[in-house]
């Protein structure tokens, strides 16, 4: 009865041929001398990864290179590092010699040097000079703010700031209101939300949509869904089948927070939905639906916890899809739908693209979704790419 078409795709002419998928081999020699052939591909939607990570090691240095690539705004071997780390997460083994690594996707010259170092020394030398920057050092510090991006942190950093107290003390700086919720709630908002406290957070807020309409629908979302223990924030879908009621959810789920005593800061951006747009062809594109930026204040042992809260129309979705994550799930799946599928994912409905032949596949499930794309169904638990 419900149709998601928050993942609009649009196909090519009918003549063209389908890219053959890339897909590599793997000799998995772990872990006694019994060999079984594994394929990994290059795209992390075509992967199953859960939250167990045997490669910590690995991934933890490759994302202080991202973190500091990204610093940098290079974003080529960020990419590079983000998709080898995706790789090695979804690993169901340990990597111990770069031998058994050789069939295995996105793992180029210098992802291979760094596995090397930390193989041989347990530790990679360019990864510990990074961590001994100042630079990147100030940059990290200033980004854990709530609010506060790279073109921030590198705006203080070149005053000369180096701390909070510099940022908190200097006249020159005008912090925004997100940038002093950030600083006011900094140790609270910093630690991370348990699974109990996210479960705490839903039935207030189931609550309050409830209280609006009945038939008012909440859906925990993002890493959450995908089984975490810990989050940095707690995200939720909020909708009902009332056709342009979802408009007015948010406003009123916040006035009602607001009444409780409970709401410490609010960011509602409404729905920018604009159907003469074309579908987004960016990574990182994020949807156009009503959404809000929450700090709340979760009582029982007080503390100050960070919400985003996304309401779609009905028809467009009740069900989590793209803001299940991760990141790097999501991305790899527009890739797919791109370069091997020649469709456009998108929550957007429309493309006036003249060269394009139009043809929009609904679907209902989830499930629907990675069938349209040809796609094995792989479970919120298992996109932890
Ligand atoms: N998302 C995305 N692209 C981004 C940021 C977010 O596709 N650049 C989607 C995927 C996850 C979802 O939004 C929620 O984002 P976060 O809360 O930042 O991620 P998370 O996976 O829930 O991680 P955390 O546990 O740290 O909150
Ligand atoms: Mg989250």
């Amino acid at each position: 009865h419900v149709v998601d078409i928050s993942w609009f795709t649009e196909s090519m002419r009918a003549s063209r041929p389908v890219a053959v998928e890339t897909r590599h081999r793997i000799q998995d020699t772990f872990p006694t001398a019994a060999t079984h052939v594994v394929t990994v591909s290059q795209y992390a939607c075509q992967r199953r990864t859960t939250t167990e990570n045997k490669n910590k090691i690995f991934t933890d240095a490759f994302e202080v290179l991202v973190d500091n690539y990204d610093f940098n705004e290079v974003t080529g071997p960020s990419l590079a590092f983000s998709r080898a780390a995706s790789v090695l997460k979804s690993l169901p083994w340990t990597v111990q010699s770069l031998d058994t690594t050789h069939n295995l996707p996105c793992l180029g010259e210098h992802t291979k040097a760094v596995m090397e170092e930390i193989l041989r020394y347990g530790r990679s030398f360019e990864v510990e000079k990074i961590l001994a920057d100042e630079r990147y050092q100030t940059l990290k510090l200033f980004t854990s703010v709530f609010g506060v991006g790279p073109k921030t942190a590198e705006k203080w950093y070149r005053r000369g700031l180096r701390s909070f107290s510099h940022v908190l003390t200097d006249p020159s700086i005008h912090l925004n209101r997100m940038q002093r919720s950030g600083f006011l709630h900094y140790g609270d908002i910093s630690r991370a939300v348990s699974k109990a406290e996210a479960r705490a957070l839903g039935n207030i807020i189931d609550e309050a949509a409830h209280a609006i309409t009945p038939d008012a629908v909440l859906a925990l979302t993002g890493g959450f869904r995908r089984g975490k223990e810990f989050g940095h924030d707690v995200d939720f879908i909020v909708t009902t089948p009332e056709l342009g009621k979802e408009e007015s959810l948010l406003p009123i789920i916040i006035d009602r927070l607001k009444q409780q005593g409970i709401l410490l800061f609010s960011d509602y951006h409404p729905s920018t939905f604009d159907a003469t747009r074309p579908p987004s062809r960016s990574f990182e594109a994020m949807d156009h639906f009503a959404k809000c930026f929450l700090i709340l204040r979760l009582d029982g042992g007080w503390r100050a916890v960070r919400v985003d809260l996304v309401s779609p129309p009905w028809i467009v979705s009740p069900l989590p899809s793209g803001w299940t994550g991760s990141r790097q799930f999501e991305r790899d799946l527009r890739r797919l739908a791109r370069l091997e599928r020649r469709m456009l994912l998108d929550t957007t409905p429309c493309s006036t693209k003249p060269r394009y032949r139009k043809e929009f596949l609904a679907a209902v499930t989830e499930k629907d979704i990675f069938a349209h794309l040809g796609l094995e169904y792989i479970e919120p638990w298992q996109r932890n790419a």
